[in-house]
């Protein structure tokens, strides 16, 4: 069984087994969750982010897909990279967004990880609303078959906690 619980922070202040990051195709960093993972958790991330782009993702990791590196300084044991879609009025993107959380519980498991840390993955710069973010992120993880124990949603503010909170209570 999987317990999902719900904290209003800086995700980079939580102690998990990983802690997952909001990134980008490119691997090398960026604004929002990216930017203060990569702040706070120093340079040993990006290196191994940097070796990841010269071997096994030459073109850049695909959006819904997730890969894991060193956590660096974070109080975690992994950082695992995930690429959510930009969000879109014209095409339905939702089972990328569902992919994201499916593919990083696949990589927590290989890793074995028990705690894993999701932020409220494309719904700052990718512009995803939150409610439906909200929506996909809680059904999907309830719908994935994983050994990982607790799944810990970290939202930034009090309305992206609100929304997950919605969610919760709509399917328990
Ligand atoms: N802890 C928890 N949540 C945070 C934090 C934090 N420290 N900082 C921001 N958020 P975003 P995306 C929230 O933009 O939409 C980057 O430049 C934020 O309020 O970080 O997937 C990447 O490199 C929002 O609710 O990720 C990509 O280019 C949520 O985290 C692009 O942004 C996600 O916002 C990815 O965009």
């Amino acid at each position: 069984m999987t317990t999902i619980t719900l904290v209003q922070g800086d995700i980079t202040r939580q102690s998990a087994d990983a802690i997952v990051n909001a990134a980008n195709s490119s691997l090398l960093g960026g604004g929002g969750v990216d930017g203060a993972i990569h702040r706070r958790g120093g340079p040993a991330i990006l290196e191994e982010c940097r070796r990841l782009r010269a071997t096994k993702y030459r073109k850049g990791l695909p959006t819904g897909q997730a890969v894991a590196t060193t956590a660096g300084d974070l109080d975690a044991r992994w950082v695992i990279h995930t690429v959510g879609p930009v969000y879109s009025t014209t095409e339905d993107r939702s089972d990328l967004l569902a992919s994201c959380y499916r593919e990083s519980l696949r990589v927590a498991d290989e890793l074995g990880a028990k705690t894993v840390a999701f932020p409220a993955i494309s719904t700052g710069v990718y512009r995803w609303p939150m409610d439906d973010a909200a929506r996909i992120a809680v059904e999907t993880v309830r719908a994935t078959d994983t050994a990982v124990e607790e799944v810990r949603f970290v939202l930034f503010d009090e309305r992206a906690y609100n929304a997950f909170a919605a969610q919760l209570e709509d399917g328990t």
